[in-house]
C-alpha cells in the first residue's frame, strides 16, 4: 500500500462515527435492560439476533477489518446451510452472557458479526471482548431469520426470552396452539390485533441444537411468536420494538391468566368481541383458533 492509500484509509477512520453512540447498539443496550428489569432474562437466558443494513454499519466501523472468524456454535455444519445469509450483518448478544450487564459493558456482552462467505462461521467486526461468541442459540437465530425473510422480506429481528408468566402458563394450560392462543386472545382486548397469527407451540425439546433450531423456524413459516413449552418463547419482526412487544403482549396476557386461573371465571372476551376488534383492525386472523361454528 502507498502512502495515499495510508493517508486515505487514515482519513475514512477519522469520520467514523462512535460505535457506542449507533441507534442499533444503543437499542440493544435498552432492550436487554427492559428485558432483564422485567424478570424474563435471569443469568444468561435469553438472547437477541438484530439483522443490520451494511450502509449503516459502515458508518461505524472498517467493513474490511475482521477481528477473528468464529465458527457456528453446536451445529453440525453439514446439516446446516445459511447461504441465503451470506455476508449479512448481525448484531448478537453473546453466549454465557447476561442481559443484566449488556448496557454498562456492550462491547463484552455484545458482537457485530457478518456471516462468512463459506456459510460456517461468522466474521467478527465488532465486540465479544475478551473472546466472546455468538450466543448458543445461534443456528436456532438464523434459521429462524431465513424463515420469516421467505415470508416478510422486512423482518430483522429473533429474539428469545423467558418471560415468567409465558413460562407458568405452560404448566398449568394445555399446550395446543388453538387453545393456548385462544386463551391470552381472551386474556387482553387487544391480544387478536397484536397476535392475529396467533401462537406456535413446540413441545419441550433439548436448546442448542439443530433440531430445536429447524423445528422453530418451521413453525416461524406461520408465526412470529414460538413457545419452547417449558423454557420460554422466541418472537420476530421487523425491528426490537415490534418484537419486544409482541413477546411483551404473549407476557402480559399470560400473567391475567395466571392472576385469574384458580378464580372462578365470570366474564371474559367472546369470540363475536374478539372477531369485531380484528376487523377493526384489518388484520387477517387464525379464524380456525375461535371455537365460533
Ligand atoms: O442463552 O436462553 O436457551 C441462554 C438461553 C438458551
Ligand atoms: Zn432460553
Amino acid at each position: 500500500m502507498g502512502f495515499m492509500d495510508d493517508i486515505k484509509k487514515a482519513g475514512k477512520k477519522l469520520i467514523r462515527k462512535n460505535i457506542l453512540g449507533a441507534p442499533f447498539v444503543t437499542e440493544m443496550c435498552d432492550t436487554c435492560a427492559n428485558m432483564y428489569r422485567l424478570g424474563w432474562d435471569e443469568r444468561n437466558g435469553g438472547n437477541i439476533s438484530y439483522m443490520l443494513d451494511e450502509k449503516e454499519v459502515a458508518e461505524y466501523l472498517d467493513l474490511d477489518e475482521v477481528l477473528r472468524t468464529i465458527p457456528l456454535m453446536g451445529v453440525n455444519a453439514a446439516a446446516f446451510d445459511v447461504s441465503p445469509l451470506i455476508g449479512k450483518i448481525f448484531i448478537v448478544t453473546g453466549t454465557g452472557k447476561y442481559f443484566k450487564n449488556v448496557k454498562d459493558d456492550p462491547e463484552t456482552n455484545l458482537g457485530i458479526v457478518r456471516i462468512a462467505k463459506d456459510g460456517k462461521g461468522v466474521e467478527l467486526l465488532w465486540g465479544y471482548e475478551g473472546g466472546g461468541r455468538t450466543t448458543s442459540e445461534f443456528p436456532t437465530h438464523m434459521m429462524c431469520h431465513m424463515a420469516r425473510l421467505a415470508v416478510d422480506p422486512e423482518n430483522r429481528v429473533v429474539m428469545h426470552s423467558h418471560p415468567t408468566n409465558t413460562l407458568a402458563m405452560n404448566y398449568v394450560h394445555e399446550l395446543d396452539e388453538k387453545k393456548f392462543t385462544h386463551t391470552l386472545w381472551e386474556m387482553c382486548t387487544e391480544c387478536i390485533a397484536v397476535f392475529p397469527d396467533g401462537v406456535g407451540i413446540l413441545p419441550w425439546m433439548l436448546c442448542g441444537t439443530n433440531e430445536i433450531g429447524e423445528a422453530t423456524s418451521k413453525k416461524m413459516q406461520e408465526f412470529r411468536l414460538v413457545v419452547w413449552s417449558m423454557h420460554g418463547i422466541y418472537g420476530a419482526g421487523k425491528t426490537l420494538d415490534e418484537t419486544f412487544g409482541l413477546i411483551e403482549t404473549v407476557e402480559k396476557a399470560a400473567q391475567i391468566y395466571m392472576l385469574t386461573a384458580h378464580l372462578p371465571r365470570v366474564n371474559t372476551i367472546k369470540d363475536e368481541d374478539m372477531v369485531k376488534l380484528a376487523e377493526l383492525f384489518g388484520v387477517k386472523y387464525r379464524k380456525d383458533f375461535l371455537d365460533m361454528k
